[in-house]
């Protein structure tokens, strides 16, 4: 019943680990798909390694998590040796952050075999010349999907920012360059501020806004994209529970992505989602995922 085709590849449900969580080793990435996920994306991988930004890199709030993690991967050459020649019964998305085109092509070019498809991360909201600072225009998108569809024949999703007066526009861009997929949204631009000690808590001050408080933002932005695209769109923000995943794929998602949620409550919230989809799938008359695709864009 959850069994989805995407990008051509086989998912056994459209539950992917979002990027960022519990994925930095083969290992790990085996363990969700063990307990639920049918696929996952890796850490975003860059050129040079980076420790990320010293701590506090988490905020926990009311209603999700403030993360200025700041990009910490072990970059290409080490990752590329520890995934080399490994098996996974699962797609593998691996996710990549460049600054400009070439550095996408090239990190593109070197992990090809090691990706089942990658995701261009155009998102990251707090990192100086990266992520969102060059995926905010445009151009930029549609120069760096076009220079990685170039490079290589595996699907190439682009992760937009919902820090953007238009995601349509940046989507768009995306689909012109050929993108295969789009995944929407990266985290919401934020902060917190510690009241007594008056500064900010994070030690990169801003950062970026995931969990149940961001997911009426990235529905509607997936509703938007759904409306505007033909390319999938694979939805991210805040779900948490079955009910959150049954509101994007009426709203145009093909799949979903979890992380937040597997930060906050383990990774057994890909069987609980799973299950109470199966369920709703049932007792509403459906017989397959497919079928409520984009349901709420037809009234
Ligand atoms: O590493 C991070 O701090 C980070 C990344 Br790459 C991203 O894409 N989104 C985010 O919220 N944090």
């Amino acid at each position: 019943m959850l069994k989805i085709e995407l990008l051509g590849l086989e998912f056994e449900n459209p539950l992917i680990l979002a990027s960022g969580v519990v994925d930095m080793t083969p290992e790990l990435l085996r363990r969700a798909h063990r307990e639920g996920a049918g696929g996952v994306v890796t850490k975003s991988i860059g050129i040079e390694p980076r420790k990320g930004y010293e701590n506090p890199t988490i905020v926990e709030l009311p209603y999700g998590l403030i993360n200025a993690m700041g990009l910490p991967n072990p970059g290409w050459e080490a990752f590329l040796e520890e995934f080399k020649g490994q098996k996974f019964e699962f797609p593998v998305i691996v996710s990549v952050f460049g600054g400009n085109p070439d550095e996408f092509a090239f990190l593109v070019e070197r992990l090809d075999e090691v990706a089942d498809a990658f995701e261009l991360n155009l998102s990251c909201p707090h990192a100086k010349g990266y992520g969102m600072e060059i995926g905010q225009d445009p151009e930029n998108v549609y120069r760096i999907v076009k220079v990685t569809k170039e490079i290589t024949d595996k699907p190439i999703i682009a992760k937009l920012t919902p820090n953007t007066n238009d995601i349509v526009k940046l989507g768009l861009a995306a689909e012109r360059a050929e993108a295969d997929a789009v995944s929407a949204i990266n985290t919401v631009k934020a902060i917190a501020i510690d009241i007594y000690a008056k500064r900010p808590i994070l030690s990169n001050k801003v950062g970026g806004y995931s969990g149940p408080g961001i997911k009426p933002i990235a529905l509607r932005a997936v509703y938007d994209l759904a409306k505007s695209l033909d390319i999938p769109i694979i939805g991210i923000g805040g779900i948490t529970s079955w009910e959150d995943a049954v509101e994007f794929f009426l709203a145009g998602a093909s799949a979903v992505q979890i992380g937040t949620a597997v930060y906050l409550k383990g990774l057994s919230v890909f069987k609980e989602i799973a299950n109470g989809l199966e369920n709703y799938l049932r007792t509403e008359g459906f017989s397959s995922i497919r079928e409520i695709i984009g349901l709420a864009l037809k009234v």
